[in-house]
């Protein structure tokens, strides 16, 4: 532990980094006196580094807040009122072993749904997998979530286009650019890589451009670009694809490259072209779908291939649409159109952006076992339906782990119906969120400035934090660890955990490669791994392709894909396609809802968490932006109360009129807490009560294709 006295009011300052769900992981340096937390603070380095937010630098009052459950609790009135009254260790514990024993003998494993997310993400206690997954199957199974909520579009692009989910780049890659695209990605709000904000800073002031395309005009788009263009949400794939076709009409794209490193160009260039379907996906036939002029729609075209190296770098929120797997598929074409791909100061684009470096060892041995699995897009409809709607498993006991499942997932108000249904529901958790309010058993957790754990990078980097531990428990909190354990002995899984914390924490450091023996480790701020030049995803494939294919059925970038061949899925075309965003028919269809909303990450929440911490919640802002030709039609100003409404539920809000945003679009940040009147409208802004609970053809979430009518509150 680094024992530097720094401030004068304390006497110890140990170092951590945040393990929530968040794209940073940045150094927190903890301030301790007398045991108590004095102040966080975090690298002043010059220059980029790890630079913790608000939200970090914040923690002190997350951990002491008088919100925190700090004993087991039993509901004593209906699900959702959030009425409990508190019980020991024991007799929670005993109650959740006998649940899990009684459930899983009377109706089957898979009657058990595990909701496993990412409120810890820490290498050895993470909520979703690891020890929780032993646990379980252990145990015997259990149905689980499928996919992944942030970005299982450029995973599905990913895997079949480049035939691997690693595609990132070091961030100082970034000062190698001539041009960087911001696509759909807002890096100095929504963090994406703790030092990704400093690299393209430094990238400007060398004089890179930089043009951001997004329906909003962005934190990022603000501080960052030289151009804003302004998108409808979901029709990105439309542009993507006119700009093949300016490359491809002007003979600008690196016939090259193409021929030597990718599968099925022909077959795109044709739908490009219109040999297909006879439409020429030229910019005029974008410009209508998109919103984008023609002329800019060709000048970036040309743009970006022609400013070599350049980076366009996708966020994944233009994936999380109803085609979402389009979208990257199209990226990476562009980025290998422009030879972009495998050299410094390029970006594959459309993939998931994630390192293999820094990545920590798996401190133990998850069983395999053959779990059903439910949809993430379908976890409320699974719960109310069963095996009669189509599902796995009729779900009788719902274990919540990390997770936020009401909030977090679409269509709240069907969620409310669904987590009526199981016979028994428990929950581990920091606070009583609007899902541990639907809980029959809360078990309270510890915050990780509580324990000991090691820290990856999400992005970026690649570096390791050992995490300290900053603060003695709560008397009453337990890890999801403990907990785990002693419910281990109460079922008999003899041998779920035989290690101590520490002992685990020493075997993920002798086992990682890179890192320093474990007490120097747990000694230093920070384990960087020096590398000798940028980290450049796929430069071996591009520098030796004889040896190194690309780990595709083909060896090589599949524009057209042998994989999504094989599907015979005909939403999923085996060439990057524009598909017209589905109307929604459970929703009125377009006409009745014609203003579209999307819903960005929070500058002062990670995802749901830190609504309730009143400090972040005064320095956030959470009223839906609406456009000013949309609000006049409506009569609506700037802090009017609205209600914003579709099919599936209503909401009452404040309203930020701007032009920020474009005409037709509405932007309301996702993570507030559901708080329905009695009316069940609801006053806590949770945009999930409008989204739709349906995913892409290729699984992503679709929580940015959604519809709505704002009208003022009367
Ligand atoms: N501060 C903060 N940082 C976070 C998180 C957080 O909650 N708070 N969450 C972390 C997590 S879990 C994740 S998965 C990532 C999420 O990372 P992303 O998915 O990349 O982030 P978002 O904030 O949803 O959206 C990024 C930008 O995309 C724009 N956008 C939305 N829809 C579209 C579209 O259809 N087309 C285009 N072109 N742009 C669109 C939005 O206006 C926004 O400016 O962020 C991580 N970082
Ligand atoms: N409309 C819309 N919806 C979205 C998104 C969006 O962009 N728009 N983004 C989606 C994305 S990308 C994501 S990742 C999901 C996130 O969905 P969730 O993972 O459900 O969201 P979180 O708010 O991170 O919830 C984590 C919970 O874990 C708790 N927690 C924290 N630490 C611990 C711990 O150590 N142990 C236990 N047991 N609990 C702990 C926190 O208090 C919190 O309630 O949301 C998705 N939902
Ligand atoms: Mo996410």
């Amino acid at each position: 532990m680094n024992t530097k006295a720094k401030s004068p009011r304390s006497n110890k300052i140990i170092t951590t980094t945040c393990s929530f769900d968040c794209g940073g992981r940045c150094l927190l340096k903890v301030h301790i006196s007398k045991g108590e937390i004095v102040k966080i603070s975090t690298d002043q380095s010059r220059g980029p580094g790890l630079k913790a937010c608000i939200r970090g630098l914040s923690q002190k009052d997350v951990v002491t807040s008088p919100q925190r459950l700090n004993r087991p609790l039993r509901r004593i009135a209906e699900r959702g009122s959030g009425q409990f009254k508190p019980i020991s260790w024991n007799v929670a514990l005993d109650e959740v072993a006998h649940q899990l024993n009684r459930v899983k003998q009377q109706f089957g494993p898979g009657s058990i749904f595990l909701a496993d997310y990412s409120g810890n993400e820490g290498a050895l206690r993470s909520t979703a997998g690891k020890a929780t997954r032993r646990f379980f199957n252990l145990l015997g199974g259990c149905s689980v979530i499928k996919g992944n909520t942030s970005m299982e579009a450029a995973i599905f692009a990913s895997l079949t286009t480049l035939g691997t989910k690693i595609t990132g780049n070091s961030r100082d890659n970034l000062l190698h650019s001539k041009l960087i695209i911001m696509w759909g990605w807002n890096p100095v709000v929504t963090r994406f890589g703790s030092d990704t904000v400093a690299y393209l800073n430094l990238a400007k002031k060398k004089g890179t451009r930089v043009i951001c395309v997004d329906p909003r005009f962005s934190p990022s788009a603000k501080s960052l670009a030289d151009q804003w263009i302004a998108i409808r949400p979901g029709t990105d794939v439309a542009m993507l694809i006119a700009m093949a076709y300016v490359m491809i009409a002007e003979s600008i794209y690196d016939e090259k490259f193409i021929e030597t490193y990718t599968e099925g160009f022909e077959t795109f260039k044709r739908y490009v072209l219109g040999g297909q379907d006879g439409v020429a996906k030229t910019p005029v036939w974008a410009s209508q779908i998109t919103g984008v002029s023609a002329d800019d729609i060709t000048s970036l075209a040309r743009d970006y291939a022609q400013s070599r190296p350049a980076a366009l770098y996708t966020g994944w929120a233009a994936g999380r649409t109803s085609f979402g797997e389009q979208f990257h598929r199209a990226a990476i074409t562009l980025a290998a159109m422009t030879a972009n791909i495998g050299c410094p100061g390029g970006y594959v684009a459309g993939g998931t952006g994630r390192l293999e470096l820094g990545a920590l060892a798996d401190p133990f041995d998850v069983p395999r076992r053959q779990n059903p699995k439910i949809h993430m897009s379908k976890i409320f409809d699974a719960l109310l339906k069963g095996k009669s709607g189509g599902y796995p498993a009729d779900i009788k006991l719902a274990y919540i782990v990390g997770c936020n499942l009401l909030n977090q997932f679409p269509n709240v108000n069907k969620g409310v119906q669904a987590l009526r249904c199981p016979e028994f529901i428990v929950s581990h958790e920091l606070f009583m969120t609007p899902t541990a309010r639907f809980a029959d058993i809360i078990l309270p957790v510890t915050h990780f400035l509580e324990e000991e754990d090691i820290g990856e990078p999400w992005l970026g980097g690649p570096y390791n934090i050992f995490m300290n531990r900053g603060v003695a428990s709560l008397p009453e909190c337990r890890s999801d660890m403990a907990i785990f354990t002693e419910l281990a002995m109460r079922l008999d899984l003899k041998n779920f955990n035989l290690k101590s914390d520490e002992e685990h924490l020493q075997y993920i450091v002798a086992n990682t490669q890179g890192l320093p023996a474990y007490d120097q480790f747990k000694q230093q701020e920070v384990h960087r791994l020096v590398l000798d030049q940028p980290w450049v995803a796929f430069s071996r494939q591009i520098e030796d392709p004889g040896d190194y294919p690309f780990p595709t059925p083909s060896g090589k970038i599949e524009i057209y894909s042998r994989r999504i061949a094989e599907m015979e899925n005909e939403l999923i075309p085996p060439i990057p396609t524009f598909i017209e965003s589905r109307t929604d028919p459970d929703n009125g269809g377009n006409q009745a809802y014609p203003i579209q909303l999307i819903s960005p990450h929070a500058r002062t929440r990670s995802n749901s968490m830190f609504d309730n911490i009143k400090k972040l919640k005064q320095k956030g802002d959470d009223r839906i932006w609406i456009n000013s030709a949309d609000a006049q039609q409506r009569n609506i100003s700037s802090d009017d109360v609205v209600i914003v409404y579709n099919d599936r539920g209503k909401m009452r809000t404040t309203a930020k009129v701007t032009d920020r945003i474009m005409p037709g679009v509405a932007s309301l940040d996702a993570g507030a807490w559901f708080r329905p009147d009695e009316k069940g409208i609801d006053e806590g802004g949770c945009v999930n009560v409008l989204t739709e609970d349906a995913g892409s053809p290729g699984g992503a979430f679709a929580c940015n294709s959604c519809r709505v009518e704002i009208v003022l509150e009367k």
